[in-house]
């Protein structure tokens, strides 16, 4: 029996319709602290939970036979800089809240999601390896940097399976994102067929890894039906798929949208992208479990427009 938290996020509202396509419906245990969006209820149990108040989880936990947690609620990179206590608190409290039930309780897994943010600007730019400097300048980083060494010591200090992937920036068209830097890279899709134009909050040569959904996704799920002693990193490995910038992205959907236009206003987020790595070197993840990203920025851009907006050939007239 598997428990998701953060369910109705942008992560968990894929992760949760493949876990239950994949175990069955009512093996998979969506949980947030909002009020479930119909799909989620209407697709399997759902139930309201506030990730800090452990006491209430490990009910949850103990009273459903939950026997695998898919720990996704967090605060993101942009948000995390409005609030940084409360984001340290709500990403650290809640992790070790579910690495002590999973303990107390011998789970079978946990899964928790880190990310490129755990990297900083004195990590190398370009093919950013597995072990390197991680100097992050988020709290978001910060969070990501110090949940991944509670996960390996869970595992070395208690023999836990828990398991992570850094994710990259990731694309989506079913859950808008929330509060990330790479959150433009979603943005720019629905702005694209809803107006035509779209202002992009980072400049045009900020180069970021990024990740299609179904990419990431499917790379949760061979993470974590891969024979555990072939797991051999237990901070968290590094995920890669593309490259790009929002010029390139641009560029892209204008194949698709001749006549979208793309203005540059940076913000704050600017200084958060400038921190992180252009590229990511995933090779343990490839040498270790078999991990290979199918799409690449025009079969992501083709996809995504397929998903968000009237069929673009008839847009184009
Ligand atoms: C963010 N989407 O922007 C997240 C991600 C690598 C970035 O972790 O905060």
């Amino acid at each position: 029996m598997i428990l998701v938290t953060g369910a109705c996020g942008q992560i968990g509202t894929e992760l949760v319709k493949a876990l239950r396509e994949k175990h069955g419906r009512d093996k998979v245990v969506a949980t947030d602290r909002h009020f479930a969006s119909d799909s989620l209820q209407e697709t399997g149990p759902y139930f309201k939970l506030d990730v800090l108040d452990k006491y209430e989880l490990e009910n949850l936990v103990c009273s459903l036979g939950i026997t695998q947690i898919y720990h996704l609620a967090a605060v993101l990179s942009a948000s995390g800089e409005n609030n940084p206590l409360a984001t340290w608190n709500l990403n650290m409290e809640s992790l070790l809240n579910v690495l002590e039930i999973a303990r107390q309780e011998k789970l079978d897994k946990v899964f928790w999601p880190s990310s490129i943010a755990v990297f900083g600007p004195s990590s190398p730019r370009i093919n950013c390896p597995q072990h390197t400097v991680t100097e992050p300048t988020t709290v978001y980083g910060i969070s990501k940097n110090a949940g991944e060494h509670w996960c390996m010591y869970y595992f070395e200090k208690f023999g836990l399976d828990v398991r992570s992937l850094r994710y990259p920036g990731l694309i989506s068209y079913s859950a808008k994102a929330g509060g990330g830097t790479t959150d433009y890279a979603v943005d720019i899709f629905h702005q694209a067929v809803a107006q035509g134009e779209y202002v992009c909050f980072l400049r045009e040569d900020t180069l970021l890894p990024m990740l299609y959904m179904p990419d990431a996704i499917r790379a949760t799920l061979e993470l974590m039906d891969a024979p555990a002693e072939q797991i051999t990193v237990r901070t968290s490995y590094n995920l890669a798929g593309l490259s790009f910038t929002p010029a390139e992205l641009a560029k892209a959907i204008q194949t698709e949208l001749p006549g979208f236009k793309i203005s540059y206003q940076p913000d704050f987020r600017q200084t958060i992208a400038d921190s992180w790595p252009g590229s990511i070197n995933d090779s343990e993840a490839r040498n270790h479990w078999n991990w290979e990203p199918a799409y690449n920025l025009n079969a992501m851009t083709a996809d995504m427009l397929k998903h968000i907006g009237p069929n673009t050939s008839e847009k184009n007239g």
